[in-house]
């Protein structure tokens, strides 16, 4: 099958448009290693967009107190709004990063990563107004059972793990399938290169024996165990 089924040619596999107060935060990210490749090549499209700027405050605020009281401010629907649809129409599945979320994982990346085009939501301060979710249609997503100052490292957990499912973004499909929670539902085995001994910690002798069976099986076993006693929840 040709790597280009289903897309445009000579456009990008996946466009992403994100949507926060913080711009800065994504210019390293996405200059550097994978994403910064991806960008390059062509193959992934990603703007930033200051949601400041739709603010029709003349400081441009962008939160408020809390209906009903309490702690914390509350982001605005207006800018937000504003933002996302001055990205004018068309298919793409939005995202807002909520600590509310669903929780992220590989099968939602999956998902996400044939969307061919995203709008990735930052949220900050103590939320975002309900009523974004609903105008936008949005889809609340998580990245786990942890707090964070705002959405934006969130944004670019999900940019990263489904960029590195856009065709031609990885170069090394093989190593793909491999990983952890793509293969059969446990985590990655142990590896191991040079030097065959490491502060008096030797490589496990059957990596060296060229026995590629009995290696299949001593790291199907060490996969295992690993998954064990790290992530029980996965065997149960
Ligand atoms: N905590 N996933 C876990 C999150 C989160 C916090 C967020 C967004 C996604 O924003 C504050």
């Amino acid at each position: 099958m040709s790597k280009a089924a289903g897309a445009d040619p000579g456009r990008p596999f996946l466009r992403v448009d994100v949507l926060t107060i913080f711009p800065g935060i994504f210019e390293s990210p996405l200059r550097e290693s994978l994403l910064g490749k991806a960008i390059a090549a062509g193959v992934l499209e990603v703007a930033v967009h200051d949601i400041r700027e739709h603010s029709d405050d003349p400081h441009r605020k962008v939160d408020d107190y809390a209906f009903g009281g309490g702690p914390g401010m509350v982001m605005a629907p207006g800018p937000i709004v504003a933002a996302a649809e001055a990205l004018g129409e068309g298919p793409r599945r939005v995202v807002l990063l909520s600590p509310a979320g669903r929780r992220l994982d590989q099968p939602m990346v999956r998902g996400l990563a044939v969307a061919g085009r995203l709008v990735l939501i930052c949220g900050r301060y103590e939320g975002v107004d309900e009523r974004v979710a609903e105008v936008l249609g949005a889809e609340e997503v998580s990245i786990g059972d942890y707090v964070l100052a705002g959405g934006e490292l969130a944004a670019l957990v999900v940019l990263e793990a489904v960029s590195r499912l856009v065709p031609g973004v990885l170069g090394n499909e093989a190593s793909l399938a491999a990983e952890s929670f793509e293969g059969e539902g446990l985590l990655d085995h142990p590896h191991y290169t040079r030097p065959r001994e490491f502060r008096g910690l030797a490589v496990p002798d059957v990596l060296l024996s060229g026995n590629h069976a009995a290696i299949a099986e001593w790291r199907r076993r060490a996969a295992m165990e690993k998954t064990r006693r790290n992530r029980p929840d996965l065997l149960a």
